[in-house]
């Protein structure tokens, strides 16, 4: 992937003052993105110095100035759950039909949880609900129903690391009818152990190719637990039976290598969660030569821009 060279295209300094909430904040970081009326949105995480986190919708034409909204995202529904709620964060957006679905990893007092909200206008969000019953965290919906049914990636914690939360390295399918009930459809796939990707979690949302969903993953090297670098990766999923890995790129396609990306609230983090196609086909099949825009956190701090295209992705796959 190539970067941007006006990197970090959204910092902390770019966040207007919000008070009471968002008052010089101290990072922004790991937005959705996704197309709303003829313009680049990202839902952008943004922390206040009390370490709360907040979501704020920016709007762009051209992929890379970005103007932050003044209006918070609150979740309408949020509060009638039987839980507290401390963070909602790392949005992921799909768009299915009109409506605009986000995924949401939720910090409860019993780990983590993936929530559902909606929207149709970026202004109003209702939450919709808990989609399973477990620790997890990077839920990534399709952004097209496979044999009628709705199918989301997610990746269970089930891994203790030192001195962190619960992570983990498998990523798994689940399909529903509601969006709300889900079946477990098995393991897509596993970290490697030693090598780049030894934990695992999923990016943006899939994009549908010609040769099968499209998936940009992140991967943590633990190094012994002497640091965590998180770089990303890319594999090719079965377009009818997505627990079916087509290929997987051996090397990873982005790691931390600039200092806005090793150095900040978390060093050496490249952490992708958006993903905007130039362009999509009649079908809904994103073509070889599209230019893809790749957004991503660094560093747990700041906002960046990537890019690449369908066909360097799908010749990354075929390395292994
Ligand atoms: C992951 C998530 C991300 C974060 C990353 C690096 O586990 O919590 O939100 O960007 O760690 O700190």
């Amino acid at each position: 992937m190539q970067r941007d060279p006006r990197n970090p295209i959204l910092t902390r300094s770019d966040i207007p003052s919000l008070g009471p909430d968002l008052i010089d904040v101290s990072s922004v970081f790991n937005p959705g993105a996704v197309r709303y009326r003829e313009q680049i949105l990202l839902l952008l995480r943004v922390q206040n110095r009390g370490r709360e986190t907040y979501l704020l919708p920016a709007v762009s034409n051209d992929g890379v100035n970005f103007e932050p909204s003044h209006d918070i995202v609150r979740f309408k529904g949020i509060e009638k759950l039987d839980f507290r709620v401390y963070h909602v964060y790392d949005p992921r957006i799909v768009r299915i039909g009109d409506v605009f679905y986000i995924t949401l990893a939720l910090d409860t007092d019993h780990g983590c949880r993936v929530g559902l909200a909606l929207t149709k206008d970026f202004r109003q969000f209702d939450f919709i609900g808990v989609m399973l019953d477990e620790d997890a965290r990077n839920a990534v919906l399709f952004p097209a129903k496979i044999n009628n049914r709705y199918y989301m990636l997610y990746r269970p914690n089930r891994a203790d690391v030192d001195g962190g939360v619960k992570s983990g390295s498998v990523i798994e399918l689940a399909s529903s009818d509601d969006l709300l009930h889900w079946r477990n459809e098995g393991k897509v796939m596993e970290g490697r152990f030693h090598y780049w990707d030894e934990l695992i979690g999923s990016g943006p949302p899939p994009i549908l190719t010609q040769r099968g969903w499209l998936h940009i993953y992140h991967g943590v090297a633990t190094h012994f637990a002497a640091s965590n670098i998180y770089q990303a990766g890319v594999v090719l999923l079965d377009p009818e039976q997505p627990q079916q890995v087509l290929g997987r790129s051996r090397c990873n396609i982005l790691e931390p290598r600039e200092l806005y990306e090793q150095v900040g609230q978390v060093s050496n983090v490249v952490f992708p969660t958006g993903l905007v196609p130039e362009r999509t086909n009649s079908e809904g099949i994103i073509e070889e030569d599209t230019k893809l825009f790749v957004y991503y956190g660094a560093a747990d701090s700041s906002v960046c821009l990537a890019t690449t295209t369908v066909r360097e992705l799908l010749e990354a796959c075929d390395e292994d």
